[in-house]
């Protein structure tokens, strides 16, 4: 009998991860009590405004991290390990072409899918996979050596994915079992004391340090580890404030004052740490490496498809006044031309982000909806306005390969060395080439989010009695509609 559910299992692991990252980056502490400083005081202003996306307990617990690997086996592993947890791979982000810079990876997400999964504990890590076999990067003869190098080494123990995928299949682990498997777990993820092979180590950091920290050790570790915050504008402040000096920029859509949408995300670069080296003749010498780093974020709410193609091109006309601004000579700042671009451009309630069709809801019916024998009307916004049901907003769950990016290349010293000369052309990747890989379904993130505000609008037909909802389309263009 399962005594340990995967919910258990997972919020144990992120916390004992935390307490281990918490060790070797102290300044992960301060960011964790910073965020909750910030997040008890918005609760104590205004409490239904502050559990709006999230339980106070949700928020407070919920961390995502990072992990970089190396090739399709190791990715099959995680992706057992994660799935005994009940984390599963959501959403396909390609950073090869990425600007500000390229990063020689493709990443997922493994996280908790359904809605009571993610009420008790969101947990949910980045993981990236170095495209070895992309010339852009690596030559035929690095891709050689690179193979060989990860194919001899093994990040996880035999017995970790044994117990992974027993719980898995028993849907869940017996008292003992999840102990061991939670102590192998945390161990595979911290950084190793295994000295590190120098001239290897700097052959590939001369193409991309993100390059060397996956296929130039022989373990991987735990990248950083996120907290939530419910004001990050404020939180990036108190750090500084406290001498932790922060990336330039929030990656995201810029601060504003209308509901928090998608995700911002902000980071420090973190302190050199201690590692041993080996050199060619066969010493071992101390040495520093400066891989990891802090992240913070701030989660809103998830865009409806329609919504997600108005917000990448908010991103381009941000792109673009930026540039032509700057060409005139000016010293504006992407994040506030970004400000001027949603003022302009975006409804500032969620109500009017729902009859614009750009943010995701689910709807109920109103428990204490008028009962005077009226017929409710069959389309969404009638029954909005006239108090039959409510919305609620979807928090968004995933990522944004921009910022992404972003937080990445802002905590690399080097560029990237990439052969953009057009005649080489990058190895092809995609979801689909994902789910290969994992042999298991990669949920794509927008779509997920359809489904479940399509479900929502299934049960309230089913209880208010009607055949089906019309959604009438809103004609006002967007942007025209300011209050
Ligand atoms: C991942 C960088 C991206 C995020 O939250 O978007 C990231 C990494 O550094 O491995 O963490
Ligand atoms: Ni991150």
């Amino acid at each position: 009998m399962s005594t340990v559910l995967p919910w258990q299992a997972r919020a144990a692991f992120a916390r004992r991860l935390s307490d281990v990252y918490g060790r070797e980056v102290p300044a992960y502490n301060t960011l964790v009590a910073v965020a909750a400083e910030i997040n008890a005081e918005l609760l104590a202003q205004d409490p239904k405004a502050a559990e709006r996306l999230g339980s106070f307990e949700r928020v407070t617990a919920e961390r995502h991290g990072a992990i970089r690997i190396g090739t399709a086996t190791e990715l099959r592993q995680v992706a057992q390990i994660f799935a005994a947890m009940g984390m599963h791979p959501v959403g396909f982000y390609d950073l090869r072409d990425a600007t500000p810079r390229p990063i020689p990876v493709i990443s997922t997400a493994f996280r908790p899918v359904d809605d009571e999964e993610l009420a008790r504990n969101p947990f949910r890590v980045f993981t990236s996979l170095l495209v070895v076999d992309d010339r852009r990067f690596f030559d035929a003869n690095l891709q050689e050596r690179l193979e060989a190098f990860l194919a001899s080494r093994s990040l996880f123990p035999p017995e970790l994915l044994d117990l992974a995928e027993k719980a898995e299949s028993a849907g869940g682990f017996g008292a003992a079992e999840a102990e061991r498997f939670l102590d192998l777990a945390t161990a595979a993820f911290e950084l190793s004391s295994e000295p590190v092979d120098r001239a290897w180590y700097r052959r590939l950091e001369a193409i991309s340090e993100v390059a060397a920290d996956i296929g130039g050790v022989r373990s991987t570790h735990i990248n950083h580890l996120t907290p939530r915050v419910l004001d990050i504008d404020e939180l990036y402040r108190r750090m500084q404030h406290r001498g932790i000096t922060m990336i330039d920029e929030i990656q995201g859509p810029p601060r504003w004052d209308g509901p928090d949408l998608l995700l911002r995300q902000t980071s420090f670069r973190a302190l050199a740490e201690h590692r041993t080296f080996r050199t060619p003749d066969g010493r071992v010498e101390p040495g520093e490496l400066r891989i990891r780093f802090g992240e913070v974020e701030a989660r809103g709410i998830a865009l409806t498809e329609t919504g997600r193609d108005w917000y990448d091109q908010l991103v381009a006309e941000t792109d673009h006044r930026l540039a032509s601004q700057q060409a005139a000579g000016s010293e504006a700042r992407r994040a506030d031309v970004a400000r001027t671009v949603w003022a302009e451009r975006v409804p500032r309630t969620e109500a009017e982000l729902a009859r614009h069709d750009l943010a995701a809801f689910t709807y109920q019916v109103t428990p204490n909806r008028p009962r005077d024998g009226h017929q409710p009307p069959a389309d969404l916004a009638g029954l909005l306005d006239g108090g039959w049901v409510t919305a609620a907003p979807i928090v968004y769950e995933d990522f944004l390969p921009r910022s992404a990016a972003g937080i990445f290349s802002s905590n690399l010293a080097d560029r990237t060395a990439q052969e953009t000369n057009g005649r080489v052309t990058g190895t092809a990747r995609d979801a689909a080439w994902l789910a290969t890989a994992l042999d298991r379904p990669v949920l794509d993130p927008t779509e997920h989010y359809t489904r479940q505000r399509r479900r929502s609008l299934q049960t309230v037909a089913d209880q208010l009695g009607l055949s089906a909802i019309t959604e009438r389309p809103v004609a006002t263009p967007i942007g025209e509609q300011r209050p």
